[in-house]
């Protein structure tokens, strides 16, 4: 992998917006769903996933027949990392609130949790089971009563059974065999058979989020994440066995993720350049991680580690690793990164899939501004004010000169009612 300085490098990826030619597509499909419905989500069906289906829902008996096909223990280790992300999970849940001041004025807020969720499952070979416990059970812990999965089925009209094991697992037990635009478009209009949700998440394809961004605002939606990033800040102390093999695993993601090591010992960099090339011999997905390495990836030299953090916070990396002695010492530098991982034994996959945090984190920088998926994603609040007698009187005046300020008179007037009221019963006492 290049070696090169701090300041060289820009990290940045373009956001992949689509072709005119796909918003088009996704387009008419959007339009073709909401006016046909489920007729025009088979016709779709038909046509990408070479599949004719009446019915989309899966049965019982689909759920039953692939507890048979996934193994006793990837099942056991779903199931202890979905104990792992409902604890971590847990700790997230808002109260509602109410505050009462002596004037008698009642102020609060009521978290409730969203109706009805839909979340999109990718199929082939992005379908992850560790990704439906990471998008399902934080709504489950938010309390959303209804949480629908929607994945493309494969040409025999089947599902990934172990996606089916998390989903059961997860407790989702609504689940449609539909994909790609038509499936945002069903769950955005409604159909027959697929009941409108009011906020869809989940990763998909480049149609899947062109969808999802052209049907925000009737629906709300989830980031629309990027390809996986890491960003390793080691010094001397490291081992370099683990440092490459941390930025392999993710850029065997995508030929598009990004790998990068931080550095200010050129020793390291230079025993992770060799180490990256003898573990990349044998990985199955060894294309997609050299084409990453080559395109995204870098060794990043720094003067110490001060400038090593300056880089890390200008990118905001999705997963920062950080290999220093004493890694503690230097959390608080850290200003932008999605997830932070301290020590030689926080490898990037524990974070994948076991230790309970959420693999849906921000990615291409946008961690200076947004965070980890999260139980607050699947929450609403509403405002609750129940203004005194005492407050109105004594405040009222205010209101009115704030309002005739911005020549609203009718609000104003909405509040002189009242203070008319006010002043009658002084009068009569
Ligand atoms: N690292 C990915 C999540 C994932 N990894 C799923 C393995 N499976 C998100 O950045
Ligand atoms: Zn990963």
């Amino acid at each position: 992998m290049r070696i090169m300085q701090a300041a060289d490098y820009d990290g940045k990826r373009s956001v992949e917006t689509g072709s005119l030619e796909q918003r088009a597509a996704v387009q008419s499909i959007l339009a073709e769903v909401r006016q046909k419905g489920d007729e025009a989500v088979r016709a779709y069906t038909e046509r990408f996933d070479r599949v004719r289906l009446e019915r989309f829902r899966v049965s019982d008996e689909e759920y039953a027949e692939a507890e048979g096909l996934v193994s006793a223990e990837v099942k056991a280790a779903l199931a202890e990392a979905a104990a792992n992300i409902r604890d971590f999970h847990q700790r997230q849940v808002r109260q509602s609130w109410m505050a009462m001041r002596e004037s008698g004025t009642l102020l609060g807020q009521i978290v409730r949790p969203l109706k009805r969720v839909g979340l999109y499952v990718p199929g082939g070979t992005a379908a992850y089971p560790s990704s439906v416990l990471m998008n399902a059970l934080p709504a489950k812990i938010a309390g959303v009563p209804e949480l629908v999965i929607v994945t493309p089925p494969g040409e025999d009209g089947k599902i990934n059974p172990a996606i089916l094991v998390a989903a059961r697992i997860a407790g989702v037990t609504e689940m449609y065999k539909v994909g790609g635009a038509q499936a945002i478009a069903a769950l955005t209009y409604g159909t027959e058979q697929i009941k409108p949700v009011d906020k869809i998440v989940g990763p998909g394809n480049i149609y899947v989020a062109l969808a999802k961004r052209e049907v925000f605002g009737l629906v709300s939606i989830d980031m629309v994440a990027g390809p996986s990033e890491i960003v390793v800040l080691a010094d001397d102390s490291a081992n370099p066995r683990y440092v490459a093999a941390d930025l392999l695993s993710q850029a065997e993601h995508d030929p598009m993720s990004a790998a990068v090591l931080v550095t200010p010992s050129r020793a390291l960099a230079e025993a992770v350049a060799a180490e990256l090339a003898r573990q990349l011999a044998d990985l199955p997905r060894r294309a997609i991680a050299e084409a990453a390495l080559r395109d995204f990836g870098a060794i990043l030299l720094v003067k110490d580690l001060d400038e090593g953090f300056a880089a890390v916070n200008r990118l905001a990396p999705e997963h920062l690793e950080i290999m220093v002695e004493n890694p503690f010492d230097q959390l608080g530098k850290v200003e932008n990164a999605g997830a932070i991982f301290l020590g030689p034994y926080s490898s990037e996959p524990v974070g994948d899939y076991f230790a309970g945090t959420n693999h849906v984190i921000p990615t291409n920088g946008t961690a200076r501004f947004s965070s980890p998926l999260s139980v607050d994603d699947f929450i609403k609040k509403s405002s609750v004010i129940s203004y005194s007698k005492q407050d109105l009187r004594e405040h009222g005046h205010k209101i009115i000169t704030l309002a005739e300020q911005e020549g609203l008179r009718a609000h104003g007037a909405a509040i002189r009612e009242r203070l008319i009221d006010f002043a009658k019963e002084e009068g009569e006492r």
